[in-house]
């Protein structure tokens, strides 16, 4: 990585991904915080969870940006490897604690019975877990080693398909499970999380397309809307969806608009078969 050279503009825009990253999660942490208490208390914990994921990952942020700065010095207008290398593992460090808490988290969104929900839970954590895994080790030699980062790169994708092909049934199925409006809306989580967690492999496999300082700009510029995707506007969207389910719950403070918006909460419709949902 330090032997990289890196344009002062090349330089300042990476740093900037980070302090925006770091800013957009401190956004969603007060934003989940303030939200908490107008969901119900039994789909709460739901909301709970992305002040928690806000926490870790403002957190790696702040650690990614001073790497960052630590890596690089300008000398005479000229960006230099400090000799510290640049690292970028600590994303991966990060995800695999938030990616089973987000994968959790959106078990909160549906009505699934009890067994139902312990069984989907590991199979989830399981895959996400052996994912980000395959990753780390695959990233160890980005740059260098292409083989290596394509045969992980490829191990990992497959516990990825795994949970993809059993989370987003469930997201696009809420839409018939649930009340109405909060259906529409786990609709469009499917599609954040599809569009969010399908840039992280395409991120991945830039240093094997160019080991560039192109590549650093790309890879990291990807990751970056990758995270503020996946975590800061999957957990409005999930808050969202709680909050309506709570508000159909007859749950009071869920029914004040929440958008600023002057006049009477909307009407939410009753869930449509409780029974049916439990399926
Ligand atoms: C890797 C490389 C191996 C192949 C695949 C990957 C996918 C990673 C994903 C990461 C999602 C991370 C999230 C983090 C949130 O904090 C590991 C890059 C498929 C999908 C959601």
């Amino acid at each position: 990585m330090d032997a990289l050279a890196l344009t002062p503009v090349q330089h300042a825009l990476v740093g900037h991904f980070f302090a925006l990253a770091l800013g957009a999660h401190l956004v969603g942490l007060v934003y989940f915080l303030a939200n908490a208490p107008r969901v119900a208390p039994r789909y709460r914990v739901g909301t709970v969870l992305s002040v928690a994921v806000m926490v870790a990952s403002g957190y790696l942020f702040a650690r990614l940006g001073a790497s960052w700065d630590e890596a690089f010095t300008q000398v005479d207008g000229r960006v230099v490897g400090t000799g510290k290398p640049f690292d970028g593992g600590l994303r991966y460090v990060n995800w695999l604690v938030t990616v089973p808490v987000l994968l959790v988290q959106s078990l909160y969104a549906f009505d699934l019975a009890r067994d139902r929900v312990l069984r989907l839970r590991t199979v989830l954590m399981a895959s996400g877990v052996l994912m980000v895994l395959a990753g780390y080790v695959g990233q160890l030699r980005a740059g260098t080693d292409d083989a290596w980062l394509l045969g992980w790169g490829a191990a990992g994708t497959v516990p990825f398909v795994v949970l993809l092909v059993v989370l987003l049934p469930l997201l696009r199925g809420a839409r018939t499970t649930l009340p109405p409006s909060a259906g529409t809306t786990a609709g469009h989580l499917a599609w954040v999380v599809l569009l969010s967690w399908g840039l992280y492999p395409v991120a991945y496999l830039v240093p094997a397309v160019s080991a560039s300082a192109t590549g650093v700009v790309v890879a990291q510029g990807l990751f970056t809307a990758a995270d503020v995707g996946s975590k800061v506007l999957y957990g409005i969207l999930l808050a969202k969806v709680l909050r309506l389910r709570s508000a159909a719950d007859g749950y009071g403070p869920a029914r004040e608009p929440a958008d600023g918006a002057v006049g009477p909460a909307p009407e939410h419709e009753p869930y449509p078969d409780r029974q049916e949902a439990q399926r």
